[in-house]
């Protein structure tokens, strides 16, 4: 008799412990929803695919179609000689420093392509093609034209006088828009950096000519058989690095503030519990300020509404997802829903009317999730759209902004009465401050008689606040979402050292309750928690989105320019950090401090384990040429420890490690001095 075929059990699906996925109680509670439902997230694929091995050592080279080629570290390491080869005969080294390289050039591409539309629309502005914005700032075009050789002021009769502000406008428009591609000269903004800064990269030759011939220059050198020692890959890196920090970041950074206003600080709240049942929810997610902006004007439109009260909801509730949030928040005041990976569990509420997307840091998922809901998802950028057939595309232009704005947020409020029963809304969020700049932190902790940024160096040169970090980047499916970013935020406060934070660490460090002045009592060291409470400010100032990382790089530029911690960014006592970092941007932007003299630590795993001597070459000698270096650490107390030792090395440098009494004199002592 034949055996009876044996019927297979199907194994369950694995799927992520909501307590080990997040931190954030909101978090949790929508992944177990997910489970509840049968939705699939991010969270439990990271727990059923595991991450390549040797890819995520930086080992593994497809440039060309007769690999790929994959280098593996062998397990008991390598002694001798690195015999390794791919079979043109690249190097491990080659071969990690190109893919480092090829990450550097996306991440630059992606925030300078983003600086490169802020340019655009700014264009149109100036030379009236769209009404649609305005100069909101233009003190803000007043302070920057100088740094593009733009002339403020007109002779008129041999008087100087006030040269008119459209004129700059079209001149600064025309300028800004040719450091993408101008055939000459090197980029403007570099002359903004610390002189002897601007002098080690003429030296080094890595004055970026154009923004976007540096990144054609990477993809050229790493293509089969060109660039094949790993240091002059790494000088182009830090080239092109150079041209997103301190060319198409800086630009975005600066026209975005021209055009919808110079952040000053404001209140708000952060996490999925800004979310309202009442409300039509319409979730802004991605980078570009061009469009959010727009979504913003429309939802405050009284007509509109009006229309969503005529469907039956009391207003429109809008909230930020990944930079986009950061963006509205910094500026408007708008909620934070969620960092990076709470992108999907914003539609799990089943209260996202619609999913407004654009550019970067979109999951593809978010359709097989928005499938499972009433959720309208909604692309709206040419080079970002999604195969999924349950999604909308209503393309942006800026020449018809506020139309195309009011046609999404009208898309949202007809989906209102679509929602099903099956809505619920975490009730956590927290209360937030942002809006923190170069210009703010100059009103809050500079001088108003001395030079700017006074009590802030003075601060520093006294101790109580011991250094200042920059802490910013990502979230990763790969580690417990938000730990690592609120334990470093935390140590190093704990530590008297400031933070100046971005991205998705900014929107972390709002859900956990440490944007606020009154997290200073609980949280920091007794010097910063003195600074804080006496001039009203949390001891984590948000400076906004990850292009906006240009506002550390020139808020430590006014600090060297006030004077009393060197004379150069890496003579401060400062750090950078990205504790949970996950896109190519990341890496650019790590590029672009390391290069402006910051020392900066990277979380998680670092694309170069697989070739120790690129990696040496980037976390131990590449500080002799840029005075900053890379370093790695996973665990984020030591992560935050080395950032601190580093901070105090320099403090010990710069001869302020001493702790210094303030000494009342009397009379005596005073004649004695006099004397
Ligand atoms: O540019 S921090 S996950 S949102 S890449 Fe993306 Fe990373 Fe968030 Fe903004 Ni930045």
């Amino acid at each position: 008799m034949p055996e009876k075929p044996e019927i297979k059990k199907e194994k369950p699906k694995k799927v992520a412990d909501p307590i080990k996925a997040s931190m954030d109680v909101a978090s949790q509670q929508m992944i177990r929803r997910s489970h509840d439902l049968g939705i699939e997230t991010i969270f439990d694929r990271a727990v059923t695919m595991k991450p390549c091995n040797i890819g995520i050592q930086g080992t593994c080279c497809k440039n060309c179609a007769m690999g790929p080629c994959r280098l593996p570290m062998p397990k008991g390491g390598i002694e001798g000689e690195d015999e390794r080869k791919g079979l043109c005969g690249a190097t491990a080294n080659t071969i990690a420093a190109r893919n480092f390289a090829r990450m550097v050039a996306a991440g630059s591409a992606a925030h300078s392509d983003h600086g490169r539309t802020v340019a655009e629309v700014f264009y149109s502005v100036a030379h009236g093609e769209t009404e649609d914005y305005k100069i909101k700032d233009p003190n803000k075009l007043l302070a920057i034209a100088p740094h593009f050789g733009v002339d403020v002021k007109v002779e008129v009769d041999g008087e100087e006088a006030d040269r008119d502000i459209d004129e700059i406008a079209r001149e600064v428009a025309k300028k800004a828009l040719a450091e993408w591609g101008k055939p000459e000269g090197e980029l403007y903004y570099l002359k903004r950096a610390p002189k002897p800064l601007y002098e080690r990269w003429e030296k080094l030759g890595v004055l970026p000519r154009n923004i976007d011939r540096e990144v054609v220059d990477i993809m050229h050198r790493t293509h089969m058989g060109v660039d094949q020692d790993y240091k002059n890959i790494l000088k182009q890196c830090t080239r092109a690095s150079l041209a997103d920090g301190w060319g198409g970041s800086m630009i975005a950074t600066d026209l975005q503030d021209v055009m919808f206003g110079t952040p000053f600080p404001l209140q708000s709240e952060a996490n999925l519990g800004v979310i309202k049942e009442d409300h039509v929810n319409i979730i802004v997610h991605g980078h570009e300020p061009v469009l959010s902006e727009m979504i913003v004007a429309m939802s405050q439109k009284p007509e509109l509404i009006e229309y969503a009260k005529s469907k039956g909801a009391k207003g429109i509730q809008l909230g930020g997802i990944c930079c986009t949030a950061n963006e509205i928040f910094e500026r408007h005041g708008v909620p934070q829903a969620g960092t990076y990976l709470q992108q999907e569990l914003a539609i799990i509420t089943g209260a996202c009317d619609a999913m407004v997307v654009d550019v970067q840091c979109v999951f593809q998922n978010l359709a097989n999730v928005a499938k499972c809901f009433h959720t309208k998802l909604i692309t709206t950028h040419p080079i970002a759209k999604m195969e999924q057939d349950n999604v909308m595309h209503i393309e942006f232009d800026e020449h018809h902004a506020l139309e195309d704005a009011e046609r999404i947020v009208r898309t949202a409020i007809d989906n209102f009465n679509n929602r099903g029963s099956d809505v619920m809304i975490p009730p956590y969020k927290a209360s937030a401050i942002g809006g923190f700049g170069v210009e703010s932190i100059q009103y809050h902790l500079g001088g108003t008689f001395r030079g700017t940024y006074y009590t802030l160096n003075d601060n520093i040169i006294n101790g109580r606040i011991r250094g200042v970090a920059g802490v910013v980047g990502c979230n990763n499916a790969r580690t417990r979402h938000n730990e690592a970013h609120i334990t470093v935020v935390k140590e190093l406060i704990k530590n008297d050292v400031i933070v100046l934070t971005t991205g998705c660490n900014g929107i972390a460090c709002a859900m956990h309750g440490l944007l606020t002045p009154e997290s200073a009592a609980v949280h920091c060291g007794p010097g910063l928690a003195e600074v804080c409470e006496t001039v009203g400010i949390p001891p984590v100032l948000h400076l906004g989105s990850c292009v906006d990382n240009t506002r550390i790089l020139l808020a430590a530029t006014e600090v060297v320019k006030a004077g009393g911690l060197g004379k150069d960014l890496c003579d401060l006592p400062a750090a950078g950090s990205a504790p949970e970092w996950m896109s190519e941007k990341a890496v650019a932007i790590g590029q672009y401090f390391v290069s402006s003299g910051v020392y900066t630590v990277f979380g998680l795993h670092f694309p170069t384990a697989g070739a120790p001597v690129f990696h040496d070459y980037l976390t131990k000698d590449i500080e002799k040429l840029y005075g900053g270096k890379w370093d790695l650490e996973a665990d984020p107390v030591k992560h935050a420890q080395l950032m601190i030792a580093h901070i105090d090395k320099k403090r010990a440098e710069l001869g302020i490690d001493k702790a210094r009494e303030r000494v009342l004199m009397d009379m005596a002592d005073r004649q004695a001095i006099e004397g």
